[in-house]
């Protein structure tokens, strides 16, 4: 049981709920590691959410809400992290929502799926009969009606080669990866480089103010939005907190 006083309680309980889906078969043990990457990049930028990285969410409601046909796509630490927050997004955004996993085994996206329809997912695209092409058989079978013909796909912490995959598919790809130099970050349309746990939260706030703008308002902040630009400025945050820290050990 980890104390609610204690200085790291968020950062423990987010490692608590990675744990807890490894445990349940939810999470593979890779999702592990990843969890660990993804945690080292979180203390770079200040375990908050950047300027930039706010930017990069509101356009990114913005392409969810204008989107034809949006698909999120749910891996084994998305569904340990955030399962009730991503439920909502795609409620509030008209979005589907998909299991697709890259270590994939038959039992562990049946465990995904049921995790989400227990917690009030109602429909989630679960046929495996199209392919992306480029990919290698199991990694790019995805559901036909899904990720296969949506326009605007949301892929957090994804692979580098499926979501350039995606990409070259002419989709607009949205990520979520706090590594602003993983390949994944620099092939999406939208890199979000924030911890999953503020960034899903965050673009459903900006869903909930921005749902009632018309489709011109919403097209101006996609306009406005350069993904390298945003990229060099999560970097640049990096950077800014790096010497903010050292500064304060010269003192
Ligand atoms: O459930 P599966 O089989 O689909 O596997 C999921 C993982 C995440 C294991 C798989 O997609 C994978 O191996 O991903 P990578 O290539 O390790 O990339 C994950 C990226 O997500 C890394 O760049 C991490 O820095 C980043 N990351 C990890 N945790 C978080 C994160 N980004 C945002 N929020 C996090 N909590």
């Amino acid at each position: 049981m980890i104390p609610k006083d204690h200085p790291r309680y968020d950062s423990l309980m987010t490692r608590e709920k990675i744990t807890e889906g490894v445990e349940k078969g939810i999470t593979g043990i890779m999702g592990l590691l990843a969890h660990g990457r993804g945690e080292a990049f979180d203390y770079l930028i200040g375990e908050k959410t950047t300027q930039s990285a706010l930017q990069a969410e509101k356009t990114a409601a913005a392409m969810l809400l204008l989107a034809e046909k949006p698909v999120i796509s749910i891996n084994g630490n998305v569904a340990a992290l955030v399962p009730e927050e991503i439920i909502e997004l795609g409620k509030l955004t008209g979005a589907q929502l998909e299991v697709n996993i890259f270590y994939r085994t038959e039992e562990r996206a049946e465990k995904i799926t049921q995790h989400l329809r227990a917690l009030g997912a109602e429909i989630i695209c679960t046929k495996r009969d199209a392919a992306i092409p480029g990919l290698s058989h199991e990694r790019g079978k995805v559901d036909s009606e899904g990720i296969f013909s949506a326009d605007v796909v949301l892929v957090p912490l994804e692979d580098g080669d499926r979501c350039k995959a995606l990409v070259d598919m002419g989709k607009t790809v949205i990520t979520i990866d706090l590594n602003p130099l993983s390949r994944t970050a620099q092939t999406a349309t939208i890199t979000i480089a924030d911890n999953i746990t503020r960034a899903i939260p965050g673009i459903s706030k900006f869903a909930r103010v921005l749902k009632d703008k018309n489709k011109d308002e919403l097209r101006a902040i996609i306009q406005e939005f350069d993904n390298k630009k945003n990229l060099s400025e999560s970097i640049d945050g990096i950077t800014a907190h790096l010497l903010h820290l050292t500064q304060q050990y010269r003192k």
